[in-house]
Order: C-alpha cells, then structure tokens, then sequence
C-alpha cells in the first residue's frame, strides 16, 4: 500500500515537467531559398513534426527557422541535401538556447502588482487584463470611452476580451478599425504592439477617435499565451482538447481555423501539428471572435490588421491562393505608404508570397472576404539569434514602428 503510493508520488513528480524540457536535443536548422525552384520544393521540408516557427521566403528574402526533434534530423537533412540547400545549424540544443535567453532578461519583477505597467517587459495575461481594467477606468469621465468586452471564456476558463476605444459621443455610425494580436500565442512582440496602440489613441484622440471607432484584441489566444509563458515558450495553438487525440495533442492552429478553404493548404487534419487547423472552420472560440466582431459592424470596418512576428513585412489577401485579391492595387499603395512610415526596413508583398507558400483558414483572408474593405498583416521585424525572441529592450523600437505604419493606414483609409 504505501509502495503503491510512493509509485504514484514518484509518477506525478515526474509528469510535472519544467519550463521547455521537451524542447531538449531540439535543433533550429537556417533554412535559405536561393532560387524559386527551392521555393517550391518546401513542401519537402514540411511535416507534422517539423515546426516552422519562420517561414523561408525567396520573394521576401527571409531566412526560414525550423524547429527539428532528433527523431527526424536525418529526414530534415536529406531532403535539404535533395533541395541543393546547406544544412546550416543555427541553434544545436533548444532547451539550452532558451534557458539562455531567460537569463538574459533583465530581472524585473515580473510579477509585482504594484509595478506600473510598462512597454520594456513582456507581461502575463493577468497583468494584462489589470492594465485594461485600469484603462477604463482611468477615462471614466473623460471625453474618450475605453471598454474592456468579455466575449467568452477559454477552455482554461480565461476571458477572452476585446477594447472598443471610442469618443464619448452620440454618434454610432463611424468607420470601425479592428486590430487583433497574439493570434499566434509564441509572437508575443505583437501583444505590447496591439497595447500601445491604444495608448497612442488616447494620446492622440482628437484626431484618431473623431474619425472612427476602434476594436483592438490585444491577446486573441490567452490560453495559448500562458501556456507559452508557463511550458513551452514556442506554443503555437490555442489548448483546445476537442479533437479525438485532444487529451494527447491539445490545441488548434487559430490563424488556420477560419473558413477560408479550411484545411487545404499548409494546414494539417492531424491534432498533433502545428498547423492542425481544427475539427472544422470556427471550431475555437478565439476565431468566433473575430466572426462577431466582423458581423457586428459589418459595413462599417474599413480596416482590419493582424499582427504578427515572421520576419519585416506588410502583406495583402490573398494567402490561401496564388493570387491578388480585386483590391490588389488599392492594397499595395496603402502598404507603400505603412512601409515608408516605418524606420525598420519592411518589405510589402501579397500574402502566398511574403509568406512564400500559400495558408488556408487565415483571419485576414476572413476578413477581407467578408465586406472589409483593407485587410493586411504587419509582421514585425526579426530579432534574436532564433526570430521570435525580440529582446525586451527592443520592444518599444519595434512597437513605435508598427504604431507609425497603423497611423498611416489609418489617415490613408479614413480620407
Ligand atoms: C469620476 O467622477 C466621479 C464623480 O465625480 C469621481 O468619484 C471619480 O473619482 C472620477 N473618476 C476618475 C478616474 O477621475
Ligand atoms: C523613426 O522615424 C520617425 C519619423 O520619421 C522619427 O520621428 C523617429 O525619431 C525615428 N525613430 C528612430 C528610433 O529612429
Ligand atoms: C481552443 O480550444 C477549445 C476547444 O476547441 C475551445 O473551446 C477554446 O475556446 C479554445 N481556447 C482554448 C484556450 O482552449
């Protein structure tokens, strides 16, 4: 009896894993299209294990990032060696490279309630939605109405919430701006853009406010952002348990849900991938909110941006096909405008190829198909040695460059 449950104490002890372990002997292979040939060969490199936490892009000229288990580094380099494409180790032990890069943080207190809340840290998703309260009700009596809206809850009962940043003024037919981030939960730098985005608006009202009202989800996937905080750094799906292997492989891919030719292109039907796009299209709560949100001002939105983190580049539907939306020439003249606002150098191309491969399901093909009128993703430049890790102290420069290109659209699209 008291072995037995020794051997249970021992079982749990060890079911508890610590922060990134799985990660361990993981290697980050550079991966660099010199020709279009090559481009087109990456379907080869693609797996369900193999997680592209950088897309390669020829067009774009970015250095993809794959994430690669020891189980399938032969596999990995043979079909490289097939593409003519040098192996290039960029990181030889994942474990070991991010344990490195959490010391390197500054030693805030992260966690200290009383620290004011501030853009040089990344925060967790409880500090984040105290921020927001605060927000509110800072401008309870001001000229500017700042509402923090629970939409639903996650399966990790988390509230999933949305600003409405607006005049405090009668009138209800104003454009509309909708700008989401965290959809994929490992980009955090896209979480403190969206959250200076609303404090450049209320420092800015009389002429951002007058104009239109505003809807910013700062963290679309909570779940999937605590869980890369507390486990696994590189998470990229929400922590859905729907599927038939759920309790095994949580979670779906959110920017893969959308009912946009759902699970055809770099989508995966197996719970395990990262690209798993979900039982079917709106199966998650986190893509229903956007399908709200749209429905709700429908006619009224003028803009939609997503924002994400592969590499310095504004792009344009479509994603899911070889191909530019009708609104090609009126899209790629507003990304000139976003793209000379900004001091990093970015790049401006249609979405298949900025992203060099084409995506089902994704928010911003959504949006575009469905009467908003611009829909376009910045995703932010690269930083650190792996292309997610944008250091904190580089994350007002980044943030500040994605508010000019956003105040662009913006003055472009309301006149
Ligand atoms: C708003 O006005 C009320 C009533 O005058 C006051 O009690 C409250 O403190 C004010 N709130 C702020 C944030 O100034
Ligand atoms: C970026 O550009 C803006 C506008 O041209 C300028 O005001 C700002 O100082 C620049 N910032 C940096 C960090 O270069
Ligand atoms: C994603 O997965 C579940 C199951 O589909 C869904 O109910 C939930 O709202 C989503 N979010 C999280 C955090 O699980």
């Amino acid at each position: 009896m008291i072995l037995k449950l020794l051997l249970l104490v021992i079982s749990v002890v060890l079911l508890v894993e610590a922060k990134n372990e799985d990660y361990k002997g993981y290697r980050i292979y550079n991966v660099k299209f010199k020709t279009e040939e090559q481009q087109n060969g990456y379907n080869k490199l693609k797996s369900d294990i193999i997680d592209f936490i950088r897309r390669p892009s020829f067009g774009n000229n970015i250095v993809g990032k794959a994430v690669v288990p020891p189980s399938h580094f032969d596999f990995f380099e043979e079909q490289l060696e097939e593409l003519a494409i040098p192996i290039d180790v960029a990181v030889e032990d994942l474990y070991e490279h991010l344990e490195t890069v959490e010391k390197s943080r500054p030693r805030t207190t992260n966690d200290d309630p009383d620290r004011e809340f501030d853009f040089d840290r990344y925060h967790r998703y409880e500090q984040i939605l105290n921020h927001l309260h605060a927000l509110q009700e800072a401008h309870e009596n001001s000229t500017i109405r700042i509402t923090v809206n629970e939409f639903d809850r996650t399966d990790e009962d988390r509230p999933i919430v949305y600003l409405t940043v607006s005049e405090n003024s009668a009138t209800t037919d104003k454009p509309v701006v909708i700008i989401e981030g965290g959809i994929n939960p490992r980009e955090w730098i896209t979480v403190p853009a969206a959250l200076n985005i609303v404090n450049s608006l209320t420092q800015n009202a009389a002429s951002f406010l007058s104009r239109a009202d505003w809807i910013i989800v700062p963290v679309l996937n909570p779940d999937g952002y605590e869980y890369t905080h507390t486990n696994l750094r590189l998470w990229t799906k929400n922590r859905s348990i729907k599927s038939n292997l759920g309790f095994i492989c949580p979670g779906v891919n959110i920017n893969r849900n959308f009912d946009v030719q759902w699970g055809v292109s770099d989508s995966s039907s197996s719970p395990c991938s990262h690209m798993y796009a979900g039982v079917e299209a709106f199966s998650e709560i986190e893509t229903q909110l956007i399908k709200h949100l749209i429905e709700k001002y429908s006619g009224r939105i003028r803009l939609y941006l997503s924002l994400q983190n592969n590499g310095g580049f504004v792009s344009y539907p479509w994603q899911y096909e070889r191909a530019a939306s009708g609104m090609f020439r009126q899209h790629h003249l507003l990304g000139m405008d976003m793209v000379a606002a900004m001091n990093e150098s970015y790049s401006l191309n249609v979405g298949w190829y900025a992203l060099g491969d084409r995506a089902s399901g994704t928010g911003a093909d959504y949006a575009q198909m469905n009467g908003v009128v611009y829909s376009l993703n910045i995703d932010a430049v690269q930083r650190g040695d792996d292309g997610v890790n944008i250091p904190e102290n580089e994350i007002v420069g980044v943030i500040e460059d994605i508010w000019r290109a956003v105040e662009v659209a913006v003055n472009d699209v309301l006149n």
